[in-house]
C-alpha cells in the first residue's frame, strides 16, 4: 500500500481507523464463534477469516443510507458496515429468537434485514444474483437512484444464475456491483479446477461490463474499485464485476476439515499476508494507530463480543407456537 493511499481516495485517518475497527471486529466476532462452536453452544460456524478486507472496503464505498446489499454466507464484514450489530449476530449463531435475520430458524451466514437493506439470501448458493439484479431493476426505474452490491464467491460464478443475472443486468444497464469474493477454494475444489478462464473478472466482457481484479488483501483498493463501479451505476452507465482476490483462513466451515485438502505450509503463507496484519500496519506506518489506540480498539472490542455473547446466550429460543409464523398465509 502506497503512503496516505486513503487520502488520495477521499477517505479521512478517522474513515481508515473505523475500516480497520470494523474488520477486526468482524475478526473477533468470528473466532468468538468457533470457540463457541467447539465448546458445543452453537451448531454452526461459515467464516470471514480472510475475508474482512474486501467486505469492509465494499461496504465502505457504498452509501450505507441508501444502497442495498445482497450479501453471502461470509459477509459479516458487510452486514457490520451496513449497521448490523454484534448482538444480532450472536443472536443468530445462538438461534435466538430475537435474532432479527431469521428469529433463530435459518442456520447462520443468511444474513437479511430490512432496516438497513440487508436482502436476505437462500442456502443454494448464487440465487442472491438474480435478486440484486432485480431490486437494480426496480430502483431504475423509480428512479431512486441507488445501487445494489451482490456478493458471492469464484465458485458461485459458475452457478447459472450469475450467468443470467449479469447478462440481464448488462442488456438493461442495471446499477449492480457484482463483487466476487475469491478465497481461492470451493469446499475442497481450488480456483484452478473451477474455472477454465485466467480470472472471474474475464468473464465480464461476456456480459458488456467492466471487469476487474483486485487485492482482496487490501480494503483500500476494494473501496476504490467499488466507488468507481457505484459511480457509474448512479450515472447509469450499468453494472461492473470485481473480483476482489484473497485467501479463505479457515476450513469452509465448522463441519469441515481442511486437512483433508491443501497443506498447511499454504495456509501459513496466506496468514502472512493477511489483512488485519497487514492494514493494521498501513495505520501504524502513518503513526494513525499506535500502540494505545490499538488496545484501546482491541478492549473495547472484546467487551462488545463479550456482551454480545452473554445476552444471546441468555436469551429465549422461538416460542414453539410461532413455528409456522410466515410460512402458511394467515
Ligand atoms: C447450488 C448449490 N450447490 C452446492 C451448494 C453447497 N455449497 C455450499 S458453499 C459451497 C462452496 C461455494 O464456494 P464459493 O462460491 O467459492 O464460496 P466460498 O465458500 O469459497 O466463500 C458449496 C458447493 C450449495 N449451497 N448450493
Ligand atoms: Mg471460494
Amino acid at each position: 500500500m502506497s503512503e496516505k493511499k486513503h487520502e488520495a481516495l477521499g477517505l479521512t485517518d478517522g474513515q481508515a481507523l473505523d475500516m480497520y475497527r470494523t474488520m477486526l471486529l468482524a475478526r473477533k466476532i468470528d473466532e468468538r464463534m468457533w470457540l463457541l462452536n467447539r465448546s458445543g453452544k452453537i451448531p454452526f460456524v461459515i467464516s470471514c477469516q480472510g475475508q474482512e478486507a474486501a467486505q469492509v472496503g465494499a461496504a465502505f464505498a457504498l452509501d450505507r443510507n441508501k444502497d442495498y446489499v445482497l450479501p453471502y454466507y461470509r459477509d459479516v464484514g458487510v452486514v457490520l458496515s451496513f449497521g448490523m450489530t454484534a448482538k444480532e449476530l450472536m443472536l443468530s449463531g445462538f438461534a435466538k429468537a430475537e435474532d432479527p435475520n431469521s428469529g433463530g430458524r435459518q442456520m447462520p451466514g443468511h444474513f437479511g434485514q430490512k432496516r438497513n437493506r440487508i436482502v436476505t439470501g437462500s442456502s443454494p448458493v448464487t440465487t442472491q444474483v438474480p435478486h440484486a439484479v432485480g431490486i437494480a431493476l426496480a430502483g431504475k426505474m423509480e428512479n431512486n437512484n441507488f445501487v445494489s452490491l451482490v456478493t458471492f464467491g469464484e465458485g458461485s460464478s459458475n452457478q447459472g444464475d450469475f450467468h443470467e443475472g449479469a447478462n440481464f443486468a448488462g442488456v438493461h444497464n442495471l446499477p449492480v456491483i457484482f463483487l466476487v469474493e475469491n478465497n481461492k477454494y470451493a469446499i475442497s475444489v481450488p480456483a484452478s479446477k473451477q474455472l477454465a478462464c485466467e480470472k472471474v473478472s474475464d468473464r465480464a466482457q461476456g456480459y458488456g461490463m467492466p471487469g476487474v481484479t483486485v487485492d482482496g488483501n487490501d480494503p483500500l483498493a476494494v473501496y476504490e474499485a467499488v466507488k468507481k463501479a457505484a459511480e457509474r451505476g448512479r450515472k447509469g452507465e450499468g453494472p461492473s464485476l470485481i473480483e476482489a482476490v484473497s485467501y479463505r483462513l479457515t476450513a469452509h466451515s465448522s463441519d469441515d476439515d481442511d486437512r483433508a485438502y491443501r497443506d498447511r505450509q499454504e495456509v501459513e503463507e496466506a496468514k502472512q499476508k493477511d489483512s488485519i496484519r497487514t492494514f493494521s500496519t498501513y495505520l501504524r506506518d502513518l503513526g494513525i494507530l499506535t500502540d494505545e489506540k490499538e488496545s484501546e480498539i482491541e478492549e473495547e472490542i472484546i467487551s462488545i463480543v463479550n456482551e454480545a455473547t452473554d445476552y444471546a446466550e441468555n436469551a429465549a429460543y422461538a416460542d414453539p407456537e410461532t413455528l409456522f409464523d410466515h410460512v402458511y398465509e394467515e
